[in-house]
This record gives structure tokens, C-alpha cells and sequence, in this order.
């Protein structure tokens, strides 16, 4: 990005700012009064970002910068120096000395030994040294995104929560979305609960929705998280296994923990492995509550709805999926947004009174229960739009630090024991994770509308406050700050008595009945992955005992499921009944909006469509599919036996996007083999493309294919059906396209696979 583009884009970014941000915070004004011109060309740019630190990114302009090849020369050891000319800014330690070269050390003679005195070197090593923050202990594999809420719907009737107020406007926020027990570089697909965290930077001060894509939880209390944690991790001795919850540990903590039952149902479906975090739902769980100008109190849950839908994919293809791209998920969003395809999702809430919580079958205070739609109806509140990538991953996906505590006026907390918790946890956290109390300045941190107290100091400090009042109440500074009960935060007015006791609700006893009502609200399909996940999981878990005893957990769900489940493990003897205190319930009606394929919305849009082509593929042909897949709103991409493309029909080149080694079908919703009969015999011999049709037809995906194409997939172990889309030479792609926006072939899954 030049500096006239960085000025450009700040001066967006200052309006989108002003428009949130009438009264900016005085230091960091004061700060940028005495700045340089460089300085002044950042300013709004800091000024969005809400902290300053306006030299650096001055500095740190983006490739497009670069504008003419900098000055290079070889030095003497034959090494590159790209010496400053022109608009090519000099290089600078970190106190702004101009470095005169960058490609060696200081030494004693050319071949002695380094100086220490080469504070270059030192600082330079040093920064990098310390590069490194720690990961989050949970969820630490994740991508964000920058965004916007718009509210379609007024609130007001029930919050006062500033951004509920006027439809239409548009508050500013950061998504987050991650995994939750793989490290930082673990691989997207892993079967986990997703974190879907939306940092809303509103006018009234920052309001973060923590929240996960499924919206029940695997336990009650906060005091068992760090048990989970443990549990769910690689097992302390052997750091094995990685991202997985498929192991000794995870699975003997579950079995030993009945509340975790209906979470499991939830992680073992398809829920868990995402297609993209594009078509995922997101829930803030908890009940919270909405406080209106009367101070009157109403009970809420938070739902996402993806524009696109919900889609997953099938488990083979997620293990394979890792192996292929590791960053699946991430480059997914990266390159929607990249491409102007911005995620949308849908702000939904279950609003209810008091009356409705004692009326409920279930305390609305446990986290590992929800309230089906079908009962309680979804209000439409606005969309979110997330419509710009990080400009550095560091600065604001790593640094971005969620806080369930970070809450406005007009929505409050409920007595979940869990949400109880967490308000300590996220705050907390940060301290290791972000150095100190001032991460809040961090500019992906700071809120956007004005923010002054008396907290001062500390680690990591940015602002520079002025004068010697820090401390209230006083009379040397009339002017403020001071509280202010009527634009202030209130807490709902809650009567609370009680014994003071280590003590489990009763009303939190019954583990079993919406774990039931989940499995029997799926499709067979659905069920049969649930089943098979079990049994993969449990395939895992070396001790038998564990196994049994998760058996034992299934059959209080219900007998027939531990059955099934058995059936898959091949488990010999009896299913040992594990005591319970509430047996589940079988009245409860199922709720089909727990169902991904019942819910289903037959589309192409945004979706990858492989494109195998090789030398003699008709160009002519891909062209017209580029322009079916281009109306259908889906990517084409063309995959050939190298990198190079193949050479078409008309003796010209196909550009190719991936080599088909790399370009596996996992990576593509649907596939089209676009090769003629001469090359089709040729790739029948080479396992990749072998494999590409293979794995296409068993992960259930529609194939198209020339008909010359046929010895290919009959390699492949190809059988008809409805599916598989012959295409006449000459014809049009338009049956393929047409089926392929129908979804995958789930009749197909029972005749590859034993039915559980
Ligand atoms: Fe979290 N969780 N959590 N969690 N959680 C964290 O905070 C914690 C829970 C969730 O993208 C940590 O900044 C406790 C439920 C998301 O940065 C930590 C308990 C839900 C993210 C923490 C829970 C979540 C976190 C680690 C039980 C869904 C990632 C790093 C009481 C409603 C946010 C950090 C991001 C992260 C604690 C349970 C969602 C340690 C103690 C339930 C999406 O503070």
C-alpha cells in the first residue's frame, strides 16, 4: 500500500470511526497533535485502530509500497543489499537509527569474530527472540475477520443496549472463529466445537458474544473446565494425540461425567466438522439477560444463522482434508472475503420471562441444555457482515482477547454457574497471554468510543495521561471523569438468598433426555454419522473398561443408540448399566431444527467445483462451465496432471490452479472429469487421479463426467447413480450443475459403508 492508499485507506477508516467515535480519546490526541507529517498521514488510521502507535504503521506500508525495484547490489560475499533510494523508506533500528547494512554483523576483520557492541544485531535478534506470545489455552487454532453488525429490528422494547436501538445502523466489530483443543498450528478439520467470538466495538463501550457453533456445553460448573481441558488434550506424558478427542483421557473424563452426554451427541455429529466456518451456526449459549430503560429484566439466547446455510462434510473427507490443507478453513474465509464474497450471518434471539424459565422443562441456568425453537421461537435482530481480512494476523486475530465480562448496558449475566465462571477466566487469561492490564490498548482491543478512568500504569502503558489527578473522588478536576448513574451500567435488579454451600441444582440433574431428543431430531444419515463417530472414537480408546463404561453412558440415553454403537465396536459382552439419578425422558417431541440436512439449502453459491482436465480437454467446454459455475456464484477450480495446465483440444494451454498430486477432491465440494478418452486411459494408471474420482464418489459428491471419461471412474470403482452425471460429448454441463447444486448423495453412503 503507498502512503497516498494508506491515506486513503485511513481517511475510510477515520469515517467509519468518526461515525462511532465523536469524541476521541484526549491523550492519544494530544499524542498526534505534535506529529510529524508521516506521523499525521496515520493518524486516522490510528485513529480506527484506537491506540497509537502511528510511526510503525507509517513504516510498515504493505507490498504495494514497494512501487519501484529497490537499488540492489552484491556485496563483496556475493550476498543482496537493497539500498534505500527515492521513495524507498531507510531502514531503521527501533529507536530510528538508520541501519546502513542489514546483511552483516559487525566483526573483527572479515572472518573474526562478531562484536558484541553491533546493537543492531542485538536488538534485531532480541525482537525476535521474543516474537512469541503464548497460545490461548483453549481454542488457539482460529482466524478472525473484521466486520459489521447492522440491527434490522429494534430491541428497545427489552434492551437499552445502544446497538439494539436504531435500525439501520452499523456498529463495527472482530470475529473470531476457532477449534477448541488443537494448538495454534493444528489442522482445521479436527472433530471439535467451533468458537465463534464476536468482539462488538459499540458506541456505549466494546461487547464481546463468546460464543461456540454448537449451543450446548460439556459441563455445569466452572470448576470442572480445567478437568476437561486436560482431559481433551494430548495426555500430559506423551503430548499424543494432537487435536483430537479421540483417546484414553477424553474418553474416560466423559465416561465418568454423565453431564457431558448431550454435548458428546452434539460433537460426534456433523456439527463438529464444518464445511466452513462460513456455513456455521453460532450460539452464546448461556441465558443472559436484556435490561430495558425501566430497568425491567428479560431472559435471552444468542443465535447465529449463516447466510449460506449449514454444510459439513463427511469424517473421511476431514482426515484427508487435514492431510491435504491443513488451513482449509482459514484460507476458506480468507479468500471469500479476499474476493469480495463477504460471510453474512444472521442475528437471532430466544427471548423469555420468568414465567417461561419455571414453566421449561429444563433449569434455564444449565449450559448443557437448550431451548428447541420449535417451543421458543427465534426474533430476528440484524445481520453481521464480515467484510475485511486482518491487516497482520499478530496485531489482531493472536492479540484479539475476548472477555465474556466485556459487557454493555442494556444486556446483562444470569447466575450460570458456567457464565459465572468464565467472567473471572477470560479476563484472567489475558494477563499471561498479553503481558499485563493494558491489553485493552492494544488497538484490536481498544473500544471505539470514549474511554477514561483513573487506572494508570502498568505494563505495556501507551497513553501518556496528563496532570496529577488519578483518583476519584477529588476537586482538582472538576471537569471529570465521574460516574454517571444514568448513562451507567446497572446490573439487574436480582433478589439472591441462599445458604452459602458447595451444591449441585437438582433442577441440573437429568443428563440424558435432550441428549435423546437430539439424536432422534436427526435424519438417518445424520444418526448413522453419529453412530459411526462413536465408534471411531471409541475405536481409539485402548481400555475396554472406558469403552464399556461410555456404553453404559449411551444406554441410559437410550439402549437402542449403545446398541448401535456396540455394534460398530464390535463389542463383545454385555453393556454394564452406569447408575443414574434421572432416567431420560422419551416424551420430548424431536426438533428439526437440530437437523443440518433437514434445514439444508440446495445452492452452488460460494462453492469449489474440481475441474480435472488434461491435454486434449476441449477448451471450448471450460469455458461454458466457467460461466455456469460463474452464474451458479461457485469457484472453478482447474485441476491438471501438472502445474503447468495441459494443452487443450486446440493445441493451446488450460491453465491449471493445482497440480492434481496437490489438488486432491477433498478440497472441492463436487467434481467434473473434463478428460478424453486418450487421456483418461493415460490418468487411469496414476493413482492421484485414481484417488481424486475414488475419494470424490465415496465423500458422497456428485460427479460429472464425459462420457469418454468412463474407464476412469470405472478405475475408480465408480457404480452409477443419480450422482454420477455422464455428460455427451458436445453436450452442455447443465444436468451436472443442476444435480450438483441438489448436495451430495447420501443414498449412496449405506451401499459404501456398514449401516450401524
Ligand atoms: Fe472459553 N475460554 N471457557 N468457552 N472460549 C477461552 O479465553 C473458559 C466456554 C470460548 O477467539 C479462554 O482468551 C472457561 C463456553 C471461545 O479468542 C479462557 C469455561 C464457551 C474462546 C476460557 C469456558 C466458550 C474461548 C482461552 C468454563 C461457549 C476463544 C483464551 C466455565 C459459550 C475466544 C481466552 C477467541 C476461550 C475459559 C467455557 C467459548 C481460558 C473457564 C461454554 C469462543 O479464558
Amino acid at each position: 500500500m503507498g502512503s497516498t492508499q494508506i491515506a486513503r485507506h485511513s481517511e475510510q477508516a477515520g469515517k467509519r470511526v468518526n461515525k462511532f467515535n465523536p469524541g476521541e480519546n484526549p491523550s492519544r490526541r494530544a499524542f498526534l497533535a505534535g506529529a510529524s507529517t508521516t506521523i499525521a498521514a496515520a493518524a486516522t488510521l490510528d485513529a480506527y485502530a484506537g491506540s497509537a502507535a502511528p510511526a510503525i504503521l507509517a513504516a510498515q506500508a504493505g507490498p504495494a509500497a514497494l512501487g519501484a525495484v529497490p537499488t540492489a547490489a552484491p556485496g563483496t560475499g556475493g550476498e543482496t543489499h537493497q539500498t534505500a533510494s527515492g521513495a524507498n523508506a531507510s531502514l531503521t533500528t527501533n529507536q530510528g537509527t538508520v541501519i546502513s547494512d542489514d546483511e552483516n554483523s559487525l566483526r573483527v576483520g572479515a572472518l573474526g569474530p562478531t562484536s558484541l557492541e553491533d546493537f543492531v544485531l542485538r536488538e534485531k535478534i532480541n525482537h525476535f527472540d521474543h516474537e512469541r506470545i503464548p497460545e490461548r489455552v483453549v481454542h488457539a487454532r482460529g482466524s478472525g475477520a473484521h466486520g459489521y453488525f447492522e440491527l434490522t429490528h429494534s430491541l428497545s422494547d427489552l434492551s437499552k443496549a445502544s446497538i439494539f436501538q436504531t435500525v439501520g445502523e452499523k456498529t463495527p466489530l472482530f470475529t473470531r472463529f476457532s477449534t477448541v483443543a488443537g494448538s495454534k498450528g493444528s489442522g482445521d478439520l479436527a472433530r471439535d466445537v467451533r468458537g465463534f467470538a464476536v468482539k462488538f466495538y459499540t458506541k456505549a463501550g466494546n461487547w464481546d458474544l463468546v460464543g461456540n457453533n454448537i449451543p450446548v456445553f460439556f459441563i455445569q460448573d466452572a470448576i470442572k473446565f480445567p478437568d476437561l481441558i486436560h482431559a481433551a488434550k494430548p495426555e500430559p506424558d506423551r503430548q499424543i494425540p494432537q487435536a483430537q478427542t479421540a483417546h484414553d483421557n477424553f474418553w474416560d473424563y466423559a465416561s465418568l461425567t454423565p453431564e457431558s452426554t448431550h454435548m458428546l451427541m452434539w460433537v460426534m455429529s456433523d456439527r463438529a466438522i464444518p464445511r466452513s466456518f462460513r456455513m456455521m451456526e453460532g450460539f452464546g449459549v448461556h441465558s443472559f439477560r436484556l435490561i430495558n430503560e425501566a430497568g425491567k429484566s428479560t431472559y435471552v439466547k444468542f443465535h447465529w444463522r449463516p447466510k449460506l446455510g449449514m454444510q459439513s462434510v463427511v469424517w473421511d473427507e476431514a482426515l484427508k482434508i487435514n492431510g491435504a490443507d491443513p488451513d482449509f478453513h482459514r484460507r476458506d474465509l480468507w479468500d471469500s472475503i479476499a474476493a469480495g464474497s463477504f460471510p453474512e450471518w444472521q442475528l437471532f434471539v430466544q427471548v423469555f420471562d420468568e414465567k417461561f424459565a419455571k414453566s421449561f422443562d429444563f433449569d434455564i441456568l444449565d449450559s448443557t441444555k437448550l431451548i428447541p425453537e420449535e417451543q421458543l421461537p427465534l426474533r430476528p435482530v440484524g445481520r453481521m457482515v464480515l467484510d475485511r481480512n486482518p491487516d497482520n494476523f499478530f496485531a489482531e486475530t493472536e492479540q484479539v482477547a475476548f472477555c465474556t465480562s466485556h459487557i454493555v448496558p442494556g444486556i446483562d449475566f444470569t447466575n450460570d454457574p458456567l457464565l459465572q465462571g468464565r467472567n473471572f477466566s477470560y479476563l484472567d487469561t489475558q494477563m499471561t497471554r498479553l503481558g499485563g492490564p493494558n491489553f485493552v490498548q492494544i488497538p484490536i482491543n481498544a473500544p471505539r468510543c470514549p474511554m477514561q478512568n483513573f487506572q494508570r500504569d502498568g505494563f505495556h502503558q501507551m497513553h501518556v495521561p496528563k496532570g496529577r489527578v488519578n483518583y476519584s473522588p477529588n476537586s482538582q478536576s472538576p471537569a471529570g471523569p465521574h460516574e454517571n448513574p444514568a448513562m451507567g451500567f446497572q446490573s439487574a435488579v436480582v433478589r439472591e438468598e441462599g445458604d452459602k454451600l458447595r451444591v449441585r441444582s437438582k433442577t441440573f440433574s437429568d443428563h440424558f433426555s435432550q441428549a435423546r431428543q437430539f439424536f432422534y431430531s436427526q435424519t438417518e444419515t445424520e444418526q448413522q454419522h453419529i453412530l459411526a463417530a462413536f465408534t471411531f472414537e471409541l475405536s481409539k480408546v485402548m481400555s475396554k473398561p472406558i469403552r464399556t463404561r461410555v456404553l453404559g453412558q449411551l444406554a441410559n440415553v437410550d439402549p437402542k443408540i449403545a446398541q448401535r454403537v456396540a455394534k460398530g465396536l464390535g463389542h463383545r459382552g454385555a453393556i454394564e448399566a452406569v447408575s443414574t439419578t434421572t432416567a431420560a425422558r422419551a416424551d420430548l417431541k424431536p426438533s428439526p431444527a437440530l437437523s443440518i440436512l433437514m434445514k439444508a439449502r440446495p445452492s452452488l453459491e460460494t462453492r469449489v467445483i474440481g475441474l480435472l482436465v488434461a491435454d486434449g480437454t476441449n477448451p471450448a467446454f471450460v469455458a461454458a462451465v466457467r460461466a455456469d459455475a460463474r452464474k451458479a456464484g461457485a469457484t472453478l477450480k482447474v485441476v491438471a496432471p501438472t502445474i503447468e495446465g495441459a494443452v487443450g483440444s486446440d493445441g493451446k494451454t488450460i491453465d491449471a490452479d493445482l497440480q492434481l498430486a496437490g489438488g486432491p477432491s477433498v478440497l472441492f465440494d463436487t467434481v467434473l472429469i473434463a478428460v478424453e478418452a486418450e487421456a483418461a486411459q493415460m490418468l487411469a494408471s496414476q493413482p492421484a487421479a485414481v484417488g481424486f474420482v475414488q475419494d470424490a464418489f465415496s465423500h458422497l459428491k456428485v460427479i460429472g463426467h464425459l462420457r469418454a471419461s468412463e474407464v476412469l471412474l470405472q478405475k475408480a470403482g465408480v457404480v452409477p447413480d443419480d450422482g454420477i452425471v455422464a455428460l455427451a460429448a458436445g453436450a452442455t454441463a447443465e444436468p451436472f450443475f443442476t444435480r450438483a447444486a441438489a448436495g451430495r448423495v447420501w443414498a449412496r453412503e449405506p451401499t459404501l459403508q456398514p449401516v450401524l
